[in-house]
């Protein structure tokens, strides 16, 4: 992995110096560069000594009175703050967002109508279970949260990977976080939902069918952060300068297309490298390769609130984009990884209820909790109500009110008056008044007519349309990575009959054959008259499936090249240049940590060892032509390197004499196995098979090969 880290095209850490503006700038003033800096304590004092504490003589005890220890511990004694109770494992990177022309009609929302316009962003990708010391690719569904540096405040968009939830009202949310959590009695599982409290609850609250259904997708187990979706999940409400509102549904799609690992890659991962995600994020941002994602948003007008046989307020429904296609309304740009993780990635604090003008909520039961839940677990995370003024959460436009004091309060406020309407200091801060011209935030004037009362809407009823129109509208392979999902997650279930229920109430409600496939694997019978239902028919929605969303190139798709003493040096180099102009990772892996020696007597420099360095890790290998086939052979290590990517679906090219491998290692010769003594006849093919990602023809046949 080659780093441009300082290259004059970047700055530190892979920052696009073309890309920083202004305002990034006046977040980067709170760094501290301690480069040729004195060694100090908190209090300014130079340290002479770091090595010893201060002793009664060389052997004796250690003196109370030595402040420069006590301070040291005391610090470290308090590093760690409690983690997020849930989105605990993140990962972040700073970027910008640019507005496209023409979105003034449905919003006043400064950041998204001055498209001449950079606005700096902040992204935290995170799982939802696990702890933060907790594996990237366990099964899980994805935050993808963005704070949105704005003139007018902060906007944050608290997304995640899927566009629904698993519940429909706030009130549940500590019972289903409870049950997806490690079991009480035992904190086990870390990062999984295959166990009986989950299960439990899910297969008791069916309104959950849906979302369970997307986590037992391929949406759950991403390659990289980088080719995930993102969606705001709940209906909010755009509002445009003549007060005039629409429903919107937001969405982020990535430029870099979808891309999932399979299921036995996943759990390897989480073994060999737990931080597969942050380091795939970090490595293609300070490589250059910044990943690239468009905000769209399905438009519903006022007057078609009703027009669906869903409720728009309703977290569990999606609106099919066959019936609201997606309006792109700008794009957004991850180019900086954070300097420092803790002051940038753990201490953001993201909320719903930070919205700015021309963008306003609905009262969809699970957003109305969740504008209560950020600001008030921050309370205790970041210690205090002054967690604003932390570096990375405060706006870039100016902030003033009354509010004064409080743990951690960092600023210097000056003037007598803390109180509003006050004479004192002639009434400042004062009001934005006339809200739109002035640029107040004015919250939308919804007629509200109802009773008080603890109800879910009718509306809400249908909890399994959705979650079969999902099912649907997957792909064969990947209706099948579904069905291996329920039947690897509930085999993890102890109680036969919380994976009965599954089956029987759930997933009979849902579609029969996925029921069937998954109750035989699982040795349950279904009875004849569940058998006999007949389910509603829905429509087929192509953009639910990762075949709609493939890429345009193979920017940052990593190449693993094996190359064994005696390889032909122009074949790597053949390689190595087509990579670097596709702006491919294409990654040397020889036997040993040092360079090979090539058939031409050469020194092939190494990027790693095949050991180090698994097939899991890339999504194409290479293997090179030369005059070591039998050494080759022989190499345990290399075989399983191209058998574990055969097994994984993975493009493989076989340069000249490596042709041979397909046949001597009993693999089946299919589109994704191309074989050739020249590797620029089969680029072309490669890279197209590289974009397509996997060689899903090849699954049924893989698994019968050992790896
Ligand atoms: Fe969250 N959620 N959530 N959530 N959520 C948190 O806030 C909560 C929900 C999401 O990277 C917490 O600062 C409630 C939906 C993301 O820092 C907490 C409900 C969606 C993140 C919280 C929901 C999300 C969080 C924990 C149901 C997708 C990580 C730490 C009413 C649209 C943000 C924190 C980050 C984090 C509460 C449901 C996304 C406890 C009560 C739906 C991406 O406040």
């Amino acid at each position: 992995m080659k780093i441009k880290a300082n290259s004059p095209a970047t700055g530190k850490n892979g920052l696009d110096k073309q890309n920083t503006n202004k305002k990034s700038e006046q977040l980067d003033v709170y760094r501290s560069d301690s480069a040729e800096q004195t060694l100090t304590t908190n209090q300014g004092v130079k340290i002479s000594d770091n090595q010893n504490s201060l002793k009664a003589g060389v052997r004796g005890a250690t003196l109370m009175e030595d402040f420069i220890l006590r301070e040291k511990i005391t610090h470290f004694d308090h590093e760690r703050i409690p983690e997020r109770i849930v989105h605990a494992r993140g990962v972040g990177a700073h970027g910008f967002f640019e507005a496209y022309p023409g979105n003034e009609k449905w919003t006043k929302a400064g950041f998204l109508t001055n498209t001449g316009a950079q606005t700096p962003v902040f992204v935290r990708f995170s799982t939802v279970q696990g702890p933060r010391g907790s594996a990237d690719t366990v099964r899980d569904i994805r935050g993808f949260a963005t704070k949105f540096y704005t003139d007018e405040g902060n906007f944050d968009l608290v997304a995640n990977d899927a566009p629904v939830f698993f519940i429909q009202d706030g009130i549940k949310f500590p019972d289903f976080v409870h049950a997806l959590k490690p079991e009480p009695q035992t904190e086990i599982p870390s990062g999984a939902s295959a166990h009986d409290t989950f299960w439990d609850f899910v297969s008791l609250v069916p309104e959950s069918a849906h979302a369970v259904m997307w986590a037992m997708s391929d949406r759950a187990i991403p390659r990289n952060l980088r080719s995930i979706q993102g969606f705001g999940v709940h209906t909010f409400r755009l509002i445009n300068a003549e007060n005039k509102a629409v429903f919107v549904k937001f969405h982020w799609t990535p430029k870099q297309g979808l891309t999932q690992l399979v299921w036995d890659e996943a759990q390897k991962l989480a073994g060999k490298d737990p931080d597969f995600h942050r380091r795939d994020l970090y490595e293609a941002i300070a490589s250059g390769n910044y990943p690239e994602w468009e905000l769209g948003v399905q438009i519903v007008p006022e007057e078609d609130e009703m027009k669906f046989d869903f409720d728009l307020l309703d977290a569990t429904k999606i609106i099919p984009e066959e019936l609201v296609p997606v309006t792109p309304i700008g794009r957004m740009v991850l180019n900086r990884n954070v300097d420092y993780f803790f002051g940038e990635t753990e201490q953001v604090a993201f909320c719903p209820g930070h919205v700015v003008p021309g963008i306003d909520f609905t009262n969809d039961p699970l957003l109305q909790a969740r504008l209560f839940s950020y600001t008030d677990t921050q309370l205790s995370r970041l210690g205090g109500p002054n967690f604003h003024q932390i570096p990375i959460n405060k706006p870039v436009c100016p902030f003033h009110n009354n509010q004064r004091d409080g743990l951690h309060q960092r600023l210097i406020h000056t003037g007598q008056a803390n109180y509003e309407p006050n004479s004192i200091d002639d009434n400042w801060p004062a009001e934005a008044p006339g809200a739109t011209q002035a640029g107040g935030f004015e919250s939308y004037q919804e007629r509200i007519d109802g009773h008080k009362i603890r109800q879910r809407s009718e509306s809400f009823n249908d909890h399994f349309t959705h979650a079969r129109l999902f099912y649907q509208s997957q792909a064969p392979h990947e209706q099948k990575h579904i069905i291996d999902a329920y039947v690897f997650e509930l085999s993890k279930v102890q109680r036969q009959n919380i994976r009965e229920r599954e089956v029987l109430e759930v997933l009979c409600n849902i579609d029969l054959t996925l029921a069937q496939q998954v109750a035989d694997q699982l040795g349950i019978e279904i009875p004849a008259e569940k058998k006999a239902a007949k389910l509603p028919d829905v429509l087929i929605s192509k953009r639910l499936s990762f075949e709609a969303f493939k890429p345009a190139d193979i920017k940052a798709r990593k190449i693993a090249i094996l190359a064994h003493d005696k390889a032909n040096e122009a074949s790597i180099k053949a390689v190595q240049a087509w990579a670097e102009s596709e702006s491919a990772v294409a990654d040397v892996l020889t036997p040993r940590p040092g360079p090979v020696l090539s058939q031409q007597g050469t020194v092939i420099p190494s990027d790693g060892m095949q050991k180090a360095e698994p097939s899991i890790a890339y999504d194409a290998v290479v293997i090179v032509d030369g005059d070591n086939y039998e050494m080759v052979l022989k190499d345990g290590i290399a075989t399983h390197y191209l058998l574990e990517a055969y097994k994984h679906l993975k493009p493989i090219v076989f340069l000249g004499d490596k042709g041979q491998l397909i046949e001597d290692l009993k693999l089946i010769s299919d589109e994704g196995t191309l074989a050739n003594s020249q590797f620029d006849t089969v680029q072309d093919s490669f890279k197209t098979l590289i974009m397509n990602h996997r060689v899903w023809a090849r699954e049924l046949i893989s698994e019968t090969i050992p790896a």
